[in-house]
């Protein structure tokens, strides 16, 4: 994908997100901040030129705001998935609709189970990592129903963090940003790899929208480089999201 973003599907933090699953370690988040910082990157969006859909928050699910997990789109169709997180499961329903104004819509059947943060779409070539949360049926189900559109679907072990693209993104161009831990993949082939140092590895998780880039703020050398290739980079506070696990590309569905 160009990075062309046309509309982009986001849902406020509920006041219960810190009750949201979490390994970060990095202590409870400050509910306030958190509010602040979702704002900031719907803005953000919001500048790069995408018309975002703010969904209202779910009292019953505190990681919703993580919409990307519960469908993987692309131009041809939308596919709601199956989280590996069972108490993530009946997020997918909420989404529904919103897609359903945009794009046909597949789902995902048990035994699959898959999460947004594990597909990495480049153009027609498309990654599913397999981690805690994606098994073999969620990727066998998911490239079932892309290669009758063309897509390439590359199956990969998640090396680090909780998701693929917690480690490795995608900036448009076919440009790839790559953590340490991915430097050696074989299966990252029709991309070109940016490396990412270690201390900056959460920036990975940075994405194209439109003609902009979003990146976490912390990664200075990156955003060097991103400058010098002549991008137009938007730097955002996550620090409250990345308690929770979260990332940048994780708060919003990106439909061309
Ligand atoms: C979870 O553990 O499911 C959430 N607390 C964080 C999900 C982050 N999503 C993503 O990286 N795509």
């Amino acid at each position: 994908m160009s990075g062309a973003c046309r509309v982009a599907i986001a849902r406020t933090p509920g006041e219960n997100a810190g009750a949201g699953l979490s390994h970060s370690g990095l202590g409870p988040i400050y509910y306030p901040r958190l509010r602040e910082q979702h704002a900031a990157y719907v803005a953000a969006l919001s500048a790069a030129g995408a018309e975002v859909t703010v969904l209202d928050p779910l009292a019953a699910h505190p990681d919703a705001y993580f919409v990307e997990d519960v469908a993987v789109v692309v131009p041809e169709l939308a596919v709601l998935t199956r989280p590996g997180a069972p108490s993530r499961r009946e997020e997918v329903a909420h989404i529904e609709a919103a897609l359903a104004r945009h794009r046909e819509l597949a789902r995902l059947i048990a035994p699959a189970t898959l999460e947004g943060g594990d597909v990495m779409v480049v153009g027609k070539q498309v990654y599913i990592g397999l981690s805690a949360r994606t098994n073999r049926a969620g990727a066998d189900q998911l490239a079932a129903l892309l290669e009758p559109f063309a897509y390439r679907c590359t199956v990969m072990a998640v090396r680090v963090d909780l998701h693929l693209k917690s480690g490795i993104g995608t900036i448009g161009g076919g440009d790839v940003l790559v953590a340490p831990a991915y430097l050696d993949c074989r299966e990252l082939v029709d991309c070109r790899p940016i490396p990412v140092r270690a201390e900056e590895a959460h920036a990975c998780n940075s994405i194209r929208v439109n003609d902009t880039v979003l990146m976490p703020s912390g990664a200075p050398h990156l955003r060097e480089t991103l400058v010098a290739r002549g991008v137009d980079v938007i730097e955002l506070d996550l620090s409250e999201v990345r308690k929770m696990d979260g990332g940048l590309s994780c708060m919003s569905l990106r439909l061309q």
